[in-house]
């Protein structure tokens, strides 16, 4: 029996059934998972990782574990972990610690016994397991040949701790390939946050101003989606360029401020701080359904809405109502935490599909030359890509055209002209 701490076992057989359903809708990953059963390319290898305990990240742990790895698991956020996943998992001898809602405390002592296995790999989505190893544990660090990170605000991060020279072993952004944010980040967030705010509340889309905290590469997914079903959308921006994209795009874009007292759904998804504070409470419309899609928990203010609101109660799950002095009612959703997969399930397994083979095959890289790469922050190569989205098509019955011998030649003669 593996070493493991989840809600309960009980639950096995029902989150066996969701991975088969993802482990259907993911044919790249199931593809290499079968190439990994003969090559064992992660032979020895000891993963410890840190990322959302769903369906699809079981499809992910299942292809580690046939590629010759044992794996060390705990999710990356306190309302992410699927209990029946994590069951599935541990019955079939994964060591996980992870079960729904558990405490900071609690989140923090998950990572630490996925440790105690003096990983040589590490994974994240958020960093919080490799900072753990850079502040708590160095002395294990030395044994790690490298990491990987999932996500955007892991990237930048560790970016900025590869820039002060503090990266004790090489990471590989998985978030910068493009087969991972071109695709997960827009489609994967647009969908999974709609589905989010639509389990929580239940609430017609159409008619309704959403408006998006940021136009990145996730507030423009959740912008497509919400159009998609009949809002009319605002986006708050800080960048000049993304400001005017959202606009080309026929969004309306203004400061937040502004927006406050328009929008009927906000949907934070910047990676910054404080998108939504108190001034904004103060003159949001009675009604107005507030939750964020970033990875942290600290776009949306929430000490400042408790301290202006006079009551609050549970209306439904994953919906709390904060009446504010003046009567108001302002509805935060899945406390402020990733409504996608909080309040829904993530990303659907046909966008995680492409996001974990990256995984994989950067867990890959790393066993193979990681010993040969420096303490900074790599990107996958290009050609990867190209060979991921091959796969996806040839899977999803899609053909496309093939350059002739003459325009190979055409594309790299400079004399050509008029
Ligand atoms: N994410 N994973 C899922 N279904 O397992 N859904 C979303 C899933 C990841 C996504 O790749 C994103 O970068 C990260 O969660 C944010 O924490």
């Amino acid at each position: 029996m593996s070493n493991s701490k989840i809600a309960d076992a009980k639950l096995a057989d029902a989150g066996r059934l969701r991975i088969e359903w993802a482990e259907s809708r993911m044919p790249v990953l199931m593809h290499l998972r079968e190439a990994g059963k003969k090559d064992l390319p992660l032979k020895g290898m000891k993963v410890a990782g840190c990322l959302h305990v769903t369906k699809e990240t079981a499809v992910l742990i299942r292809t580690i574990r046939a590629a010759g790895a044992e794996v060390s698991w705990s999710g990356c956020n306190p309302l992410s972990t699927q209990d029946d996943v994590a069951a599935a998992l541990a019955a079939e001898g994964t060591s996980i610690y992870a079960w729904h809602g558990l405490s900071t405390e609690e989140f923090y002592w998950c990572i630490d016994k996925t440790l105690e296995m003096k990983p040589t790999l590490t994974l994240d989505d958020g960093a919080d397991l490799i900072f753990r190893v850079h502040d708590r544990y160095k002395d294990l660090a030395k044994d790690v040949i490298g990491g990987t990170e999932e996500t955007t605000t892991g990237v930048h991060r560790l970016r900025a701790m590869g820039r002060a020279g503090k990266l004790l072993y090489p990471v590989i952004a998985v978030n910068d390939s493009e087969t991972k944010w071109d695709f997960d980040n827009v489609y994967g967030t647009g969908q999974s946050s709609l589905d989010g705010v639509l389990r929580a509340t239940s609430i017609l889309i159409a008619g309704k101003t959403v408006v998006t905290g940021g136009f990145g590469h996730c507030g423009r997914g959740v912008a497509e989606r919400a159009r998609g079903l009949g809002a009319s959308v605002i986006a708050t921006e800080i960048k000049p360029t993304q400001a005017l994209k959202a606009i080309l795009e026929g969004h309306r874009v203004m400061p937040m401020d502004q927006a406050a007292r328009l929008g009927d759904v906000f949907i934070t998804a910047t990676g910054m701080k404080d998108v939504l504070v108190g001034r904004h409470f103060d003159v949001l419309k009675d009604g107005a359904v507030i939750c964020n899609t970033g990875h942290y928990d600290c776009e949306i203010n929430i000490g400042e809405l408790e301290a202006r609101a006079k009551g609050r109660r549970t209306v439904r799950p994953n919906c709390e109502e904060f009446t504010m002095k003046d009567g108001r009612r302002i509805y935060l959703l899945a406390q402020g935490r990733l409504v996608n997969l909080a309040a829904a399930e993530g990303h659907p397994s046909e966008v995680m599909d492409m996001s974990f083979s990256n995984q994989y095959l950067a867990l890959c890289k790393l066993a193979k030359e990681g010993k040969t790469l420096g303490k900074k922050v790599y990107q996958l190569p290009p050609e990867l890509d190209q060979e991921i989205a091959g796969v996806k098509l040839t899977t999803m019955g899609v053909a496309i055209d093939k350059l002739t011998p003459e325009q190979v030649t055409y594309a790299s003669d400079y004399s050509a002209g008029t």
